[in-house]
């Protein structure tokens, strides 16, 4: 099979229009795919349960600007704007990597993304792969790129083994890419307009191509811009489809006058969830798309949504002892674990769908005592607290953010990550910290349930007055399992039939 043909098949078979890489969704990759998908959290939605991703910040310098994008802050293609990485030379981030592989054995992935365009810096970007490849082997190279500067690059990326490359691609058309790129900076000018869209349209094309044809895996990333690329984004998303990338990842524009970017300081407004959720559904009928996107800084360690990058200082590296071969030996019996793990979970699933134990969605209109009708059976979004390993597993105030899934009778899908901060520091009187409902009550909006470990009095009777109802029945089941398990208990208690609560995804 071709290289090309092998990117295509991750196409065929996501039927929820998620990252085509969950369990039963990867079983028709070839091996040498799933290989590469199986434990990086980026690219398999299930992975990012369980393994972490780290990024070091080498790359500086850019050759194109977005409307998006503060030169001060971190590249706003893979980051959230308005956050600043600290700058590593390749030596430095080589050590910094040994040392976070050492001490958290569950990062399997290594990212440069930033704080400018890596192969806007392709000296320091491939110096630090290099030193890795060879020093730390068992460690995932990957790589984000605007794609001007890719073509030139694409056989030393293939040459050093990096994977996998996310290119950002937020339009096919240079009339809409004349709204969001006002320059770039080519063949030692500076080119404007319409014709610079139109270079680095071309150029990003061509290092698709040209990765498609080495056999590395493509993920595109595209920034949602209301009114400027939205609609055009479902043809962006067919067309890198046909042309052989593995997964599409729309995020949302974040554009705030503080940030002091052109679109902050124009005014232009940021997707809300559901025009997000809407876009993304739309472009799955015909692409991957990825769903859990943190959007993390250009420095960012540990899982996905989770930052332990001030473990990890220069002054602290120094203080490191690392002995890498005995690092090595750890994280393999740490991966070993993890995946028998996954294994256990999925074969609960098994069992649970073949109607053996709780939670077979498949199976809710047999175990509902009335009849399905069409109020019974309405999707219905729940939120998760959860710290990892794929389990409901956090305390409600501990929260930064919520994983949203939809049930219905069609079974349970992942819709997406909301952010939100914490309600408490901790302890055992959860709830006693300092209230933000207005940031959790955006982020859990038109969620009807929110499922955690536990729950304060307090926070219990205030979610209830907004009506969500907190569930802490499911503590450390299955993320999965508990919402469906959730879905069959309200549908038994004819908690469905109102459809009052069907409301749509606001904020
Ligand atoms: Fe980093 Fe990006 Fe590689 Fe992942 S992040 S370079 S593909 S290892 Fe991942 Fe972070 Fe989203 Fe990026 S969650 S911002 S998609
Ligand atoms: Fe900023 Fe990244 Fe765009 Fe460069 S590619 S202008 S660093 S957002």
């Amino acid at each position: 099979m071709q290289e090309k043909d092998i990117a295509n098949t991750a196409g065929g078979g996501c039927s929820q229009g998620s990252c085509g890489s969950n369990a039963e969704q990867m079983s028709h990759l070839p091996d040498a795919v799933r290989e590469k998908v199986f434990n990086h959290p980026c690219y398999s939605e299930e992975a990012h349960h369980h393994y972490a991703r780290m990024h070091v910040a080498v790359a500086p310098a850019c050759n194109i600007q977005c409307h998006y994008c503060n030169r001060k802050y971190d590249c706003a293609n893979e980051s959230r704007p308005g956050v600043v990485s600290e700058l590593l030379t390749p030596e430095q981030a080589e050590k910094k990597v040994l040392a976070v592989a050492a001490n958290i054995p569950q990062m399997t992935v290594l990212g440069v993304a930033g704080p400018g365009d890596p192969l806007a810096n392709p000296e320091r970007t491939l110096a630090t792969f290099r030193g890795l490849a060879e020093k730390a082997p068992d460690i995932k190279l990957c790589l984000s790129t605007n794609g001007l500067a890719l073509p030139d690059h694409v056989d030393e990326i293939a040459a050093l083994n990096v994977d996998h490359v996310t290119i950002t691609i937020n339009c096919v058309d240079p009339e809409v890419g004349a709204k969001i790129y006002p320059w770039i900076f080519w063949n030692n000018r500076r080119v404007r307009g319409v014709k610079a869209a139109q270079i680095l349209i071309e150029r990003q094309q061509k290092g698709l191509e040209m990765l498609v044809e080495r056999g590395v895996l493509v993920k595109v990333n595209s920034v949602m811009i209301p009114g400027v690329n939205d609609e055009h984004l479902k043809e962006v998303s067919r067309i890198v489809k046909a042309k052989g990338a593995f997964l599409h990842n729309v995020m949302p524009l974040i554009a705030e006058p503080e940030h002091g970017t052109f679109y902050g300081v124009m005014g232009q407004r940021s997707p809300s969830q559901a025009e997000l959720q809407a876009l993304q559904d739309e472009c799955a009928g015909d692409m991957n798309m990825m769903r859990h996107c943190r959007q993390c800084r250009a420095d960012a360690v540990g899982l996905l949504g989770e930052d332990r990058g001030d473990e990890f200082t220069l002054d602290k590296i120094d203080q490191m002892e690392i002995d890498y071969a005995a690092a090595m030996a750890k994280r393999k019996a740490v991966h070993q674990a993890i995946e028998a793990d996954r294994d256990a979970q999925r074969a609960a699933k098994a069992r649970a769908a073949a109607g053996e134990t709780l939670v077979p969605i498949t199976a809710l209109k047999r175990s509902a005592p009335k009849p399905a009708v069409a109020e019974q059976t309405r999707p219905v979004l729940m939120a998760v607290a959860t710290a990892g390993q794929g389990v409901v597993n956090q305390h409600f105030g501990h929260a930064k953010e919520f994983l949203v899934y939809e049930a219905s009778p069609a079974g349970v899908r992942f819709i997406g990550v909301r952010k939100a901060d914490n309600y408490c520091e901790g302890g055992d009187t959860c709830g006693d910290g300092e209230t933000k409902w207005d940031d959790i009550l955006k982020a859990l909006a038109g969620c009807e349930v929110m499922l955690c470990s536990r729950i304060g009095i307090g926070p219990w009777e205030t979610l209830e007055q907004h009506g969500i109802r907190p569930d802490n029945e499911h503590a450390m089941e299955p993320i999965e399992d508990a919402v469906a398990a959730v879905y069959r208990e309200m549908q038994q208690r004819g908690k469905l039939d109102d459809p009052a609560h069907s409301m749509p995804v606001s904020a």
